[in-house]
């Protein structure tokens, strides 16, 4: 079994930084501690760590590799996604299956496993409720049963298409509840959406500049409200995906304030780019940033970072979803046509040490809670992901403060041909990552295998989620049939 040893850096945790060894063995941390020695007889390789950071592995729990959507597929798979990650500190993601409406869950979930073979880092999946049924209900039972599934999500946007009516999102969020499973919600009214997209275009707007107008602040502020409220009435907890706006962030924080469970993300894009990239007269460029929610006015990045700092927020992902020039321009006459979403696996870890450490808004702890553990815990990794400590997965990064690099699309791993953050010049990033105690990535150097991620099955919350929706119940007009 082969053995590493990283010798003299200062271990990072979400609780707390001290300077100690970590060994692994296989793919195990086996101790962490001062002066560690190698095991004989062949003795381990040795990292020396002076003057760096150890830390978990980053965990990006909101890609979309391989996605078909608005009628393409994005461009990075999940050997070329995955590899990207790693080359950024990230050794674990966590997709999303998405079945059409009307197609089984099950049968989705199947599809997506066969396609993550290659993933070169661990994986796991969200599976989205698209949709109704009796079938649909049962599947989600078999998903969390038996195949580690615990959280299920729910697009209120993209009508026609995977968006899901109350109706289903109050059905899922019920079987989701007695299952032990997290929902988590894309918040943002899909009917308005639709509407404002052809009244936008009506007014003779019809390149990407047209996006965020049909995409306003409150029409995520209605949806993040409504999904809490509907939460809130069935006493189960709530995580909401790419938080981008004050309105969002602020449903969040009430709810919270009141005693519910309502968890927060952040895209990494969204805490430093604003929507000034949409009135780029270059189309091609202006159209690469077409996602949702869009890019905000940048007064909505002050609210989110201090939604991380206050822990109203708690996770940071990128909605990593990447399609080339040549699928963006399609809709480059009709925004609506435009495939959405953007890329960031790669630098999400770099972004947000040098926006959010090198700033002061977040010490290394805090860092490493927005980064992995938080999303370890909500999504029941934890302490197997997320932390560094005896027995956890040996996925970690050796983090150099002081490497400097100017991001690009021309030195990225992703197979993307745009880069949202091109010339940002960022000041920390990986020296090294280690994936299952393997050297992934090293001083530029990229290991990625094909195939050497697994699936990571996550269980279903036990009885601390039943307890907070007892809680949750005991303040709500509607008792529930357990
Ligand atoms: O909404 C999403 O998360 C995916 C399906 C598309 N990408 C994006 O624009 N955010
Ligand atoms: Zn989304
Ligand atoms: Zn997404």
């Amino acid at each position: 079994m082969t053995s590493l040893l990283i010798r003299g850096g200062v271990v990072v945790n979400a609780d707390r930084a001290f300077r100690a060894d970590v060994l692994c063995v296989g793919d195990v941390i086996v101790a962490v501690g001062p002066d560690l020695k190698a095991e004989a007889p062949s003795g381990a390789e040795v990292i020396e760590a002076d003057g760096r950071y150890v830390m978990p592995g980053g965990i990006d729990p909101h890609t979309h590799m391989q996605m078909p959507f608005m009628g393409a597929v994005t461009v990075d798979d999940f050997f070329s996604g995955t590899a990207a990650g790693l080359a950024g500190g990230t050794t674990s993601i966590i997709d999303f299956v998405i079945p059409d409406p009307q197609e089984s869950l099950l049968e989705a979930y199947r599809k997506w496993r066969g396609w993550a073979q290659a993933s070169a880092s661990d994986y796991g999946f969200h599976v989205a409720v698209t949709w109704w049924g009796e079938s649909v209900s049962r599947d989600m039972g078999t998903l969390v049963a038996e195949e580690g599934i615990n959280s299920f999500k729910h697009f209120m946007a993209y009508k026609n298409a995977i968006m899901c009516d109350d109706e289903t999102l109050v059905n899922s969020f019920r079987r989701a509840l007695e299952l032990g499973a997290m929902p988590t919600v894309h918040a943002e009214n899909g009917e308005l959406v639709y509407l404002l997209q052809q009244e936008v275009v009506r007014s003779g707007v019809t390149g990407p500049e047209g996006h965020p107008l049909s995409r306003p602040p409150a029409v995520e502020g209605e949806a993040a409200n409504r999904a809490i409220a509907i939460a809130e009435v069935l006493g189960v907890p709530i995580y909401v995906v790419h938080v981008s706006c004050a309105e969002s962030a602020e449903a969040i924080a009430r709810a919270r304030a009141r005693g519910q469970r309502v968890y927060g993300e952040v895209l990494a894009g969204h805490l430093v780019i604003d929507d000034s990239v949409y009135r780029d007269p270059d189309v091609a460029r202006a159209a690469a940033h077409v996602m949702s929610p869009p890019f905000r006015p940048k007064a909505h990045q002050e609210v989110l970072w201090r939604g991380l700092q206050s822990g109203q927020l708690h996770t940071t992902a990128t909605d990593h979803c990447t399609f080339c020039a040549a699928q963006k321009l399609v809709g480059k006459d009709d925004f609506t046509k435009i495939p959405n979403g953007c890329g960031g696996v790669e630098e999400r870890l770099a972004v947000i040490w040098d926006a959010g450490v090198n700033t002061g808004r977040l010490t290394p702890s805090e860092f490493v809670a927005v980064t992995s553990a938080n999303a370890a815990k909500l999504f029941n990794l934890y302490p197997r992901k997320g932390h560094i400590a005896e027995g956890a997965d040996a996925d970690l990064v050796v983090w150099d403060p002081e490497r400097t690099k100017t991001l690009s699309a021309l030195t990225h791993h992703s197979r993307g041909d745009f880069n949202v953050f091109e010339g940002r010049t960022v000041r920390g990033g990986p020296s090294h990552t280690i994936s299952h105690g393997r050297l992934a990535y090293v001083d530029g150097d990229l290991r990625a295998e094909r195939g050497a991620g697994r699936y990571v099955k996550r269980p279903a919350f036990g009885a601390n989620f039943e307890a907070g929706a007892r809680q949750a119940h005991a303040r709500s007009p509607i008792p529930v049939q357990r």
